[in-house]
């Protein structure tokens, strides 16, 4: 029964965070990871596939990353689970969940749609955090924000926000070093506050690092390219993890 209701993981950063490279590597750049259950992630609508599609154009080198363009409102994703074996119906996929990228500020998407949800991708951009200390004052305390207004489980004690927080830290290809650094570690090396506030309001949350293009794009006659085949890098890690989460509650 419970299995009927789909349920919808909200993606949410400050501006530039990277929301909508990060959706389109999941719908169009996404190579299956061996040795894990495969997924696919769909648009919804033909207005939010053409968005999708004009986020990235070919180019003589690659990719050009075309940006600046906030999704139609109310676009949806669509997250599927594929098997090798056919399943029920003869189905090789199932629909485990909806993505919904957010474009509100700090504090507002509406609590209901939050409350409902079965988790919350917030994002956040190492290379820009690390590169202007005005950009990681702002995104930091857009992330504090964020977290102090999440929905509480009412009557429950501290840490009161239930549903999973997967926190991303996006860019993670612009730093050389950043396949051996620990997520929570350099989350906090942009201020403690980030992890005291993860931690006083979330009672589930995860760090992740994530490239959307798996490779930093340069500069190229005014355009940002990636250079051959974008390989996005531990961008599915968070839904995995809101997934495996869901699945316990459902199961408990
Ligand atoms: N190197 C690198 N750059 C990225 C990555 N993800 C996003 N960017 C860059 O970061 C900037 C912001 O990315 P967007 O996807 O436009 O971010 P957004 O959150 O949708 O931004 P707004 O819609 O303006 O709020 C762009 O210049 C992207 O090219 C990534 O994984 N690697
Ligand atoms: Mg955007």
């Amino acid at each position: 029964m419970h299995n009927e209701r789909r349920r919808s993981i909200i993606l949410w950063g400050p501006p530039g965070s990277g929301k909508s490279l990060y959706l389109a590597s999941l719908v169009m750049w996404l190579t299956r990871e061996p040795n894990e259950r495969p997924f696919a992630v769909l648009p919804a609508s033909d207005a939010t596939a053409a968005w999708v599609a004009r986020r990235s154009i070919p180019h003589p080198d690659g990719v050009a990353l075309v940006g600046g363009v906030a999704p139609p409102t109310d676009s949806l994703f669509r997250i599927y689970s594929i098997s090798g074996t056919p399943g029920e119906l003869g189905r090789r996929s199932a629909l485990v969940a909806d993505l919904a990228p957010s474009e509100a500020t700090a504090g507002d998407p509406s609590p209901t749609r939050l409350a409902d949800a079965s988790g919350v991708i917030l994002l956040l951009p190492a290379a820009t955090m690390a590169a202007s200390a005005e950009a990681r004052d702002a995104c930091v305390s857009w992330f504090t924000t964020t977290l102090a207004r999440l929905p509480e489980q009412a009557g429950a004690a501290p840490p009161a926000v239930s549903v999973p927080v997967a926190v991303c830290l996006t860019q993670t290809d612009e730093v050389p070093d950043a396949v051996r650094r620990d997520a929570t570690e350099w989350l906090e090396s942009f201020g403690a506050e980030t992890l005291r506030a993860l931690r006083a309001h979330c009672a589930r949350f995860a760090v992740f690092k994530v490239s959307s293009t798996g490779r930093a794009p340069r500069p190229r006659g005014g355009l940002d390219v990636v250079i051959g085949t974008p390989e996005p890098r531990g961008v599915l890690a968070p839904l995995r993890w809101i997934l495996a989460n869901q699945a316990a509650e459902m199961a408990a």
